[in-house]
């Protein structure tokens, strides 16, 4: 019996609905199929934690979620409470950062049955591989002068290591896929960084000669996105073009709440964490309305992440009966609760 432990984190908004909903459907699908138990460790850090005690998760809290197998993420953030940055830095980034989760990998492709803008939604399908740890989300900067001379420098960070990471794992991922890697670039404009980035990427593809390899600026990019999705296979961007990508990808999924993450410790050193893409979506939340499929999509990497892709390939197949017998949430055109949708879910494991 493989036992994992998870750090169990709903966090704000939606992420307390939809996380305890998703820990009921791996404990089904572990009853059922049996071979994995899973512990959770439960953790109220977030947005109304930080006004009770000032920060957003304990002083110890990293070494307490570091005891844990994996960490389980809702979402983060109520800026009706805590200003977002202090909120995202003080629990979602400092988790990446402390735990040195240096990639964050995003799959998204359409359903059968869930209404896609794309004109032919089966031509999507791909992966971005993010840089996670560095790039444009970096606390290097400041502000000087006052008034109207006041000034905001913002400096990102783009290291040989992290970069050359984040690309080799692109190019190992697409010779599982269909053998492509397009790299998210902006060297037109970014005079120092994104030259660098294309001389990383230009470097580690000659390692792949059989890859297709390519570059494009991100702002092409993510117009063909929606026009040539049928060219992208695995796309290789940084902290900030990644996030910004995924969001495209997951309104072209039908809903953001479809979108599940992947934020991978690479060096074995500490957990990983897995988070849907969603943010805890305030104007939703407490209407039982909250789409669950992304946390839910997001526990078959948690379990693929543990050797456990059969149990992983039973959850999303059971995501995709749902899906064809239209019962869904209304982000995505249905009538069904959260709830009706993690029951029929539960139903379709088989
Ligand atoms: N699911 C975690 C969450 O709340 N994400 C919201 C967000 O703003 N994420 C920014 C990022 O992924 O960098």
């Amino acid at each position: 019996m493989k036992k994992i432990s998870l750090a169990v984190i709903p966090g704000d908004g939606i992420g307390q609905e939809v996380v305890p909903l998703s820990l009921k459907v791996l404990d089904h699908l572990a009853a059922l199929h049996g071979g994995v138990k899973f512990e959770y460790n439960h953790f109220d850090y977030g947005c109304d934690y930080y006004l009770k005690h000032g920060n957003m998760m304990a002083e110890d809290g990293i070494d307490r979620l570091g005891q844990s197998d994996s960490v389980f993420l809702g979402a983060v953030g109520d800026a009706g409470k805590v200003p977002d940055h202090i909120s995202l830095w003080g629990l979602l980034i400092k988790i990446r950062r402390e735990f040195q989760q240096e990639l964050n990998v995003r799959p998204a492709r359409v359903f059968e049955g869930v209404k896609s803008p794309l004109s032919n939604p089966k031509d999507f399908d791909l992966i971005v591989v993010r840089e996670n740890s560095e790039g444009e989300y970096s606390e290097v900067g400041g502000r000087i002068f006052q008034e109207e001379n006041e000034i905001a420098i913002q400096n990102s960070i783009f290291s040989r290591r992290a970069t050359s990471q984040a690309v080799n794992y692109a190019f190992e991922l697409a010779k599982t896929r269909r053998g492509s890697v397009t790299s998210a670039t902006k060297s037109n404009g970014i005079f120092h960084a994104m030259p660098f980035w294309d001389e990383v990427f230009n470097d580690v593809s000659k390692k792949y000669p059989e890859t297709l390899a390519s570059s494009q600026h991100i702002d092409a990019l993510a117009a063909s996105f929606v026009t040539h999705p049928e060219r992208y296979d695995v796309i290789v961007a940084s902290n900030l073009f990644g996030d910004i990508l995924t969001d495209i990808g997951a309104a072209i999924m039908g809903s953001i709440g479809i979108a599940p993450s992947a934020n991978l410790n690479m060096n074995g050193k500490h957990p990983s964490m897995f988070e849907p893409v969603h943010g805890s979506a305030p104007d939703i939340t407490g209407k039982g309305t909250a789409n669950p499929v992304g946390q839910i999509w997001t526990a078959k990497m948690l379990l693929d992440h543990h050797g456990l892709e059969e149990l992983g390939d039973v959850l999303l197949n059971a995501v995709e009966q749902v899906f064809k017998k239209g019962i869904m949430t209304p982000d995505i055109g249905g009538t069904s609760s959260t709830e009706e949708v993690v029951s029929a879910i539960i139903s379709e494991i088989k």
